[in-house]
């Protein structure tokens, strides 16, 4: 079975070294126009592709995301209907992202920010605990992350809330909300917001002024998501007012962030290079493989996202 390795400025084939070379003699990876016969490629590996990428492999049945997330090939323009695309579900990466989204929660409810501020000026001086009982945390995004950060948060007692699109049943200590009658509601009883949701057209600009203003005055965003959930101007303006206090920013519209951008140096928010949580390159190597052989018995792939719903 062949495989193309299509980025755009991303080096896949270093970044997969191993994996290739573990799956030798099961699966040769090609580099995009590198002279192969495209009509014999039936599957590919991306990360981000050149917007006419696909128009070269005619006969190509399969991409597979690098990631968790799979908009990064969803909006490749020349992705034709018929391509099945597949991410990443590794149970590994969700209890990562619980730790990353733990420790901000935590950041917030135990006031870390304005200790590290006041350290600085040493200031001793005790703002006072609140426990965790007392902070709801909201997830925007219950799949397979945001279950696992769900679970975790609930676990150390905090309480929380869940939005999906589709109603699912919760255990005991979390509460979920579905669709877009129920976002009102899971917001009204929110302080730390949590974004977990996959980049589509109706995910985009979701975390805006209006969302913002929904939450408890003083809340705190962990937005671990995809950049173009947020709307940026509304995020400087909610800090600005109080209406949040805070935010803990991983992705970004344009990675890597310029360094002109004002977020940068904001007081309130906290920023990490999209590394709240990665995938393992042998739960990748595993993914590929499966794909791979499904293919060969002409069934549908594991992990394959609903093209209908994006996701
Ligand atoms: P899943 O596809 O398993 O879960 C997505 C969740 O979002 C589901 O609960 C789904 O609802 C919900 N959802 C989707 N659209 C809507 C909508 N319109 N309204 C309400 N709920 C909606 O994804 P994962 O949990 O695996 O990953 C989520 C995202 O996290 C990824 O797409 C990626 O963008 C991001 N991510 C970021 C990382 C980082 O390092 N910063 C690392 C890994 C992932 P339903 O259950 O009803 O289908
Ligand atoms: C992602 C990932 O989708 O790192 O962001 O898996």
């Amino acid at each position: 079975m062949k495989c193309v390795l299509l980025s755009g400025g991303f080096d896949l084939r270093k970044y997969l070294a191993s994996e290739i070379k573990r799956l030798e003699g099961r699966i040769s990876f090609v580099d995009h126009l590198d002279g192969s016969d495209p009509a014999e490629i039936r599957m590919a590996v991306g990360w981000h592709p050149p917007a006419d990428a696909f128009d070269h492999y005619p006969n190509l049945e399969v991409a597979c995301s690098i990631g968790a997330g799979a908009d990064n090939i969803l909006n490749c323009p020349s992705l034709r209907e018929d391509i099945r695309v597949v991410r990443i579900v590794e149970p590994a990466q969700a209890q990562m992202m619980a730790g990353f989204v733990i420790f901000h929660a935590i950041w917030h409810q135990r006031h870390f920010a304005t200790y590290f501020a006041n350290q600085r000026e040493r200031v001793w001086k005790r703002i006072g605990q609140r426990t965790m009982q007392e902070v709801p945390v909201g997830i925007l995004g219950y799949g397979a992350i945001g279950a696992r950060v769900a679970a975790d948060l609930a676990m150390l007692g905090f309480p929380v809330n869940v939005w999906s699109r589709s109603a699912k049943p919760t255990p005991a200590g979390i509460t979920g909300f579905h669709g877009a009658d129920g976002l009102d509601a899971m917001l009204a009883g929110t302080e730390i917001l949590v974004n977990l949701l996959p980049l589509t057209a109706e995910t985009k600009g979701i975390l805006n002024g209006v969302l913002f203003g929904k939450l408890r005055r003083g809340g705190y965003l962990i937005q671990v998501g995809r950049g173009p959930h947020l709307v940026e101007q509304d995020l400087l303006e909610a800090l600005d007012s109080g209406q949040l206090a805070g935010a803990a920013l991983d992705v970004f519209h344009v990675e890597p962030l310029p360094p002109e951008h004002p977020f940068w140096v904001h007081p309130k928010i906290v920023l990490t290079p999209h590394d709240a949580s990665d995938v393992s390159l042998v739960a990748t190597g595993q993914t590929i493989l499966a794909t791979a052989e499904a293919l060969r018995a002409g069934l549908p792939p594991k992990d394959a996202v609903d093209r209908s719903r994006g996701y």
